[in-house]
């Protein structure tokens, strides 16, 4: 998961924004998921808004912005700023924990763990490097590039070369890199890849080597300069050699993950997103009795149990057992 979200450009740049940063507040210090939630759908339904607001009321007409969201929107629009953000941005214990969760591989419990041992800044944090684990080292070590966004122009190049190396493994791999790329986004926050191939499916043993072996080969011509885990269907692998037209090399974070076939096409709706999306899709399934996940669509009986797995082959065919109109990735964003 990337931790940047790309700006978003509209006439309510400077409302959206203040919503995204109420968000990342609530999920990062208060660990308050939903209010994390619904600031961010707020702020995604008012970015579609092609208008500049005038005030809280018109604001209120939108989905997902209520009575306390109007509020902030007034004292924004009349004052140019808000008090609750100020208050949040002069605190020491939420700006540290805010910076500490901007490392890969630190969530909002660990950026408070290490924020009551007197952990705040990254000074701090090469200080006690020995004590992170893994996956916190590494993002540390790459602090300054994953802070960074990939353009578009470089993502269609990795696309290219990762799928042609791809059919040099076998030429069965199928691969989608889903994410904000596959939904038409200028620039990306990590490489979000799915693979799969027919050799594999849900009833069958787990096949790490179909996994393995893609490793291998990208390690082999020096691609992957860090691997985070090698599960058997999941992991993070790190790639070097990427040129930036006026920088030098960088270091990107790629998300790989081998899904079963019969499970693909849930596994690339769902790591297509964007999140936002996935959640109106699943209570829409709900609402026509399906419960979908990054796994499966399976009926739901009378009892509230899930049934067997539904056969899909396409993204459509999810689409079409909710009776939903079909909506490219590029019509996505919720
Ligand atoms: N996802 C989700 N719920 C989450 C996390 C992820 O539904 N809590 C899904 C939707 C996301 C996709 O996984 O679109 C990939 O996650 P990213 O964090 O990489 O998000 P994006 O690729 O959309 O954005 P970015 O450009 O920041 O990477
Ligand atoms: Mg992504």
């Amino acid at each position: 998961m990337s931790k940047r979200k790309a700006p978003q450009e509209s006439p309510n740049e400077g409302i959206t924004d203040f919503l995204t940063e109420l968000a990342n507040y609530e999920r990062n210090v208060n660990r308050a998921i939903h209010k994390y939630n619904a600031y961010r759908k707020a702020a995604s339904s008012i970015s579609k808004y092609p208008q500049k607001l005038r005030n809280g009321d018109e604001a209120k007409k939108l989905d997902g912005v209520g009575k306390e969201i109007a509020k902030k929107i007034d004292e924004f629009l009349q004052t140019g700023t808000l008090k609750k953000l100020e208050k949040i941005r002069n605190d020491d214990t939420s700006s540290s924990i805010n910076f500490l969760t901007r490392v890969t591989g630190i969530g909002p419990a660990a950026a408070r763990k290490f924020f009551d041992e007197g952990v705040k800044t990254l000074e701090d944090l090469k200080n006690i490097e020995h004590k992170l684990n893994h996956h916190q080292q590494i993002g540390l070590k790459y602090f300054e590039e994953f802070e960074k966004r990939i353009p578009r122009a470089e993502m269609t190049k990795m696309e290219t070369l990762i799928l042609q190396e791809l059919k040099l493994v076998d030429t069965e791999y199928i691969g989608t890199i889903c994410g904000s790329y596959r939904r038409g986004a200028e620039s990306s926050g990590d490489i979000d890849i799915l693979l799969t191939h027919p050799k594999y499916t849900s009833v069958d043993e787990k096949q790490p080597k179909l996994l393995h072996a893609v490793v291998e080969h990208f390690e082999s011509i020096g691609f992957i300069t860090e691997t985070l885990s090698k599960g058997d269907t999941k992991f993070m692998m790190f790639f070097l050699h990427v040129y930036f037209p006026c920088c030098s090399q960088y270091n990107f974070p790629y998300h790989c993950r081998l899904i079963p076939k019969d499970q693909y096409y849930c596994g690339v709706l769902y790591f297509t997103g964007s999140d936002i999306f996935n959640k109106n899709m699943r209570t829409h399934a709900l609402e026509k009795g399906f419960t979908l996940n990054e796994y499966t669509i399976r009926p739901v009986g009378v009892t509230g149990m899930a049934g067997e797995p539904l056969m899909v082959d396409s993204e459509k065919d999810i689409f079409d057992y909710i009776q939903w109109k079909y909506r490219e990735p590029k019509e996505r964003s919720e």
